[in-house]
């Protein structure tokens, strides 16, 4: 029998996390879980596994070896914790929570366990990209500059800052904390609308190590795209787009970029997947923390707090 993992969600992202764990050798996802019964039903099928409709009780179990929550973001904090209690093995989308406070709970629950059991969904950090990024800065000396730009194609969702901080400039504030290896001090954050929807959001950052940070987001209707480079002491770079092939057709030479972050991060998500059961195997929780999840949080909430006031803004 292989490894009994649960997962919470059956949304885009809990499918993809149920079809990366199912094709993993030794690994059985016994349980989907999403509060809309279709969907909970779909998922399950889709994995081979049982279903069900209520997302707090398969937190709770305490026979599974491990858990992927990927339910709508406010619900994070409440599974990650409850399966803390159980003594489950997880691996929480991110953000860990939507607010600070809950975050912050999470961690709170997490040190009272007495055992790191939780691992945060922010798989950029295995994407060949930017661990390619990384390596390079190492040979590059002192990071002076870190630029993160992040289109992706949810023009039509209207969403607002708090969910476009919180959903995806969130990714470009953990890049920064894991590539920088330092954390914000102070964010100041100007956003541009077009009529009622957010266009592009420019969040500039200070680090505790002295470096300087250019976050932007940008609601682009051509497709996903995700853009780092890191200035350095001798010398910069621009991590690599991923090699798709050059298309030449009607005149044109084509590149295909994706629409978005499925295409884009799959590779990672599958190696994400992977290196996190090994972990589970291992009994011994790694990758992005659920302190790294707070601290991306804090940000985030600061980013937001400097964007209403108009002022820079300290993150505490
Ligand atoms: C999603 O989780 C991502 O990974 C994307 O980068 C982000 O833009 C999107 O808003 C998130 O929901």
């Amino acid at each position: 029998m292989g490894l009994q993992i649960g997962v919470i969600g059956a949304g885009g992202m809990g499918r993809e996390h149920a079809a990366n764990l199912t094709a993993l050798p030794d690994v059985d996802v016994v349980v989907v879980a999403d509060v809309v019964s279709e969907a909970a039903a779909a998922g399950a099928a889709l994995a081979g596994a049982e279903s069900s409709t209520d997302p707090g009780s398969v937190a709770a179990r305490t026979d599974l070896d491990g858990l992927v929550i990927a339910s709508p973001d406010h619900t994070h904090a409440a599974l990650t914790i409850a399966a803390i209690h159980a003594g489950t093995p997880t691996l929480c989308e991110k953000p860990l929570a939507d607010n600070v406070a809950d975050a912050q709970a999470v961690v709170d629950a997490e040190n009272a366990a007495g055992k790191r059991l939780v691992q945060v969904g922010f798989m950029r950090e295995y994407d060949a990209a930017h661990l390619q990024l990384e390596q390079t800065m190492a040979d590059l000396g002192a990071l002076h500059h870190l630029r993160c730009v992040h289109r992706n194609t949810n023009v039509d969702l209207k969403r607002d800052l708090a969910l476009v901080c919180s959903q995806s400039l969130i990714h470009d504030v953990h890049t920064t904390h894991w590539l920088s290896g330092s954390e914000f001090t102070a964010v100041m954050t100007q956003v541009v609308m077009t009529g009622e929807r957010i266009e592009h959001v420019v969040v500039l950052g200070e680090l505790a190590n002295g470096a300087s940070v250019t976050l932007e987001f940008v609601e682009a209707n051509y497709g996903y795209d995700v853009e780092v480079e890191a200035t350095c002491a001798h010398g910069m770079v621009i991590a690599a787009q991923p090699g798709q092939p050059i298309v030449r057709s009607d005149g044109s030479a084509h590149r295909y970029i994706g629409e978005d972050w499925f295409g884009r991060f799959r590779a990672a998500y599958q190696a994400e997947a992977a290196d996190w059961i090994d972990s589970v195997r291992h009994r011994q929780a790694r990758g992005p923390s659920t302190a790294q999840g707070l601290a991306a949080q804090r940000v985030i909430a600061a980013a937001i707090t400097s964007a209403e006031t108009g002022q820079r803004t300290a993150v505490t």
